[in-house]
């Protein structure tokens, strides 16, 4: 890995490499992290349904001619809430059999099964007591979620809830949507008593159905939730049912519509949603979800449905990065499935009898790439089984499979009785003679078995929180596989197998190139990976830095979706800030602030400043821009280091907020320590 940089005299943004290795991405751990034994049954799972089912199953996606509605009906069409409301008494699912449902979830492999008890319309799908919005109003009377719990325990799936914190129904939820704004005005709404009611369904929906699994929450990118009602809810939760799993919506922590949480935040596991990430993340719990065609409700003229192929090959896919699937069913108004569901399921069930060893308590594929198909590992300390996934057969009857360094002690098929599979291993490859009859064409699998774990022959990964340096700064050096050794040298040479071993951090004193490599066997088995450091002069403070405490604070009137230049506009009369001011919770929207004065930096050093803005920011010293984090973003943290003298620096922090959520927060910390608030005193202005 080479850090693209750019140098200039003295002030140097350099880049910051893997700045928390440990613990630098997080599924929304945050100050919950979730411990394993919690989490053990759905890490085994792998495999799940959804399911999107309400009164908005009724229209099935068909309003006023228009064909391309779902659960989004009320909003997307724009239905008036009492007209909404009549689908109350026409939701009449006559041919609704939990036992079935759950029989066809179990039947396809699926370990676990979420279903809307609410979503955004904001209708209970179970017999609510804290709303007559529910099932209970309907001709049909029957706790669909009593029924299809106790179905879900007959078939040895986890039930589980998905309840929208988003209500378009409830009188005291804010905001409302701007189309009906007029018909549905404000008046005394009130979130702190709509919370108040969503936690007296929760409360129930964790007290009257047995054990739940997880609680899929959804909607909190809504202005009025905030991470305080977040924590809250988490806690709610886990202290009706100390085991039950809160994905990572019940929290802020997606800053927008992403699916893994910045640390610091509740929830156990990461939500993309409709897609699958590019790679895993170790140690990090994910789901995708996804529906089988366009919509997640049902829509009667939806019939793009993906392919029994495809879902079968991103379940894999899926377990090959170490997520879960959590796939989609939109059930129809009288309580069926469609029969595009029904087939997939089916199929994808074939394939599961056969080939679910691969899936099930797996974890994620070692190797970094493998161009004909997927891999998953069940892991351990005296033998291990690798399983290939093979999408693409090879048509000479032997697959091969490159940089494996542990010694493969049987292989045999999945599928066509487990036909042994001949092995032979060169020079870190593998050639399995798999023979040129596949034994599914949408995916067969061989099972590898190897003494030990996996060792794969990758590259290390060097990193170091600055590649500048006054001081000694340091750095780490992370093996490219359990099982290998890691050799590396400072001047610029390719290790060799006499070079030092990679055991723990390494201090860099002066300018250098680091080079790590991987060896097995006393082999050299990776490329050379490299990382330079520059040992740089700490750039000087300054003469005058002005005699009052804080930084001098503009206000700017505007509409921007970016940074504006200020040097072209006219401030209102400046104020001081004091150190809470450089976070504020700025009531204000179509602004734009500018920080200024000077920074005491207490030594020569390195120091990383870390700028959290909503919407953009940016941090300036002397003449450099330490951290850009410019544009129409929702809380992000940017950081950048810069080599400083003692004394005084001339800073500025510019920070604009266009609407919504307004943030800022700028932290401060001496190379290789905690970026922590910095304090008032520590800032000056003329
Ligand atoms: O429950 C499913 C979605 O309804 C919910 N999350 C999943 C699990 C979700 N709510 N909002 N979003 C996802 C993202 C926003 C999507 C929208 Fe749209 C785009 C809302 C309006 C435009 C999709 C397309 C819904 C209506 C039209």
């Amino acid at each position: 890995m080479f850090a693209q940089r750019a140098f200039a005299a003295a002030v140097v943004a350099g880049s910051i490499l893997g700045a928390s290795p440990a613990t630098g991405q997080s599924a929304g751990s945050g100050p919950a992290s979730p411990d394993d034994a919690r989490m053990e049954w759905w890490r085994d799972a792998r495999f799940g349904m959804f399911i999107h089912w309400g009164l908005y199953s009724v229209p099935a996606g068909e309003w006023n001619g228009q064909t391309n509605h779902a659960e989004w009906i009320r909003t997307t069409a724009q239905i008036p809430i009492g007209t909404y409301e009549k689908f109350v008494d026409q939701f009449n699912p006559v041919n609704f059999d939990a036992d079935a449902w759950a029989q066809m979830a179990a039947d396809a492999g699926m370990k676990y099964v979420v279903i809307t008890t609410k979503h955004h319309d904001g209708f209970c799908l179970f017999d609510s007591k804290s709303t007559d919005f529910d099932i209970m109003s309907t001709p049909f009377k029957r706790d669909i979620m009593k029924e299809l719990s106790e179905a879900c325990a007959r078939h040895g799936l986890k039930m589980c809830w998905y309840h929208s914190i988003m209500d378009w129904h409830h009188p005291d939820y804010l905001p409302r949507r701007g189309w009906e704004a007029a018909a549905r005005p404000e008046g005394d709404a009130d979130m702190d008593r709509y919370t108040k009611y969503l936690f007296s369904e929760v409360t129930e929906l964790l007290t009257n159905y047995g054990d739940i699994g997880v609680m899929w929450f959804d909607g909190e990118w809504e202005s009025t939730w905030n991470h305080e009602r977040g924590e809250a809810l988490y806690k709610l939760c886990r202290s009706l049912q100390p085991n039950v799993i809160v994905n990572n919506r019940v929290d802020k922590g997606r800053g927008g519509m992403g699916g893994m949480s910045d640390d610091g935040y509740f929830g156990d596991y990461g939500t993309p949603e409709q897609e699958i990430p590019a790679t895993g993340i170790p140690g990090v719990d994910w789901e995708t979800c996804m529906t089988m065609n366009n919509n997640w409700g049902y829509n009667s003229h939806d019939k793009n449905f993906k392919s029994s192929e495809d879902l079968i090959r991103k379940l894999c896919d899926i377990a090959s990065k170490g997520g879960n699937f959590l796939l989609n069913i939109g059930p129809k108004a009288d309580g069926t499935f469609p029969q595009e569901s029904i087939d997939r399921l089916h199929d994808i069930g074939n394939w599961m009898h056969v080939n679910g060893q691969s899936i099930y308590g797996t974890t994620a594929s070692p190797f970094d790439d493998i161009t004909w198909g997927r891999c998953t590992v069940r892991a351990g300390d005296k033998a291990s089984t690798l399983y290939l996934q093979v999408f693409d057969w090879p048509k000479s009857g032997v697959l091969t499979l490159g940089g494996l360094g542990s010694d493969i002690t049987a292989a045999r098929l999945l599928g066509d009785e487990g036909r042994a599979v001949g092995v032979e291993q060169r020079d870190g490859t593998a050639y399995l003679q798999v023979g040129t009859n596949r034994p599914d064409p949408i995916c067969s699998v061989v099972a590898v078995q190897i003494a030990g774990r996996p060792v794969v022959y990758k590259a290390p990964t060097i990193e170091a929180v600055s590649t500048i340096l006054v001081g000694p700064v340091q750095a780490s050096i992370t093996p490219g596989s359990a099982g290998l050794e890691t050799r590396y040298t400072l001047d610029g040479s390719a290790p060799t197998a006499t070079s030092p071993l990679a055991k723990g951090p390494i201090a860099i004193k002066d300018s250098c190139t680091l080079s790590a490599q991987s060896f097995h066997g006393g082999k050299a088995v990776s490329a050379v990976v490299q990382q330079q450091f520059e040992k740089v002069t700490p750039a000087g403070g300054v003469a005058h830095w002005g005699s009052a405490t804080g930084l001098k604070v503009e206000e700017y009137a505007g509409d921007w979706r970016a940074m504006p230049d200020f040097s072209k506009l006219t401030p209102g009369a400046p104020t001081t800030a004091t150190g809470r001011a450089l976070a504020p919770g700025y009531g204000k929207e179509h602004v734009a602030l500018r920080y200024s004065g000077y920074l005491r930096v207490p030594e020569d050093g390195v120091y990383v400043f870390a700028l959290t803005s909503d919407d953009g920011s940016m941090l300036k010293i002397g003449d450099q821009t330490v951290v850009d984090n410019d544009g129409l973003h929702s809380t992000e943290t940017k950081t950048g280091v810069a080599a400083l003298a003692a004394g005084w620096h001339p800073i500025t922090v510019e920070w604009f907020n266009n609407t919504g959520g307004a943030e800022l927060g700028l932290k401060m910390a001496p190379v290789g320590g905690a970026p922590a608030p910095i304090d008032t005193g520590a800032f000056r202005h003329d």
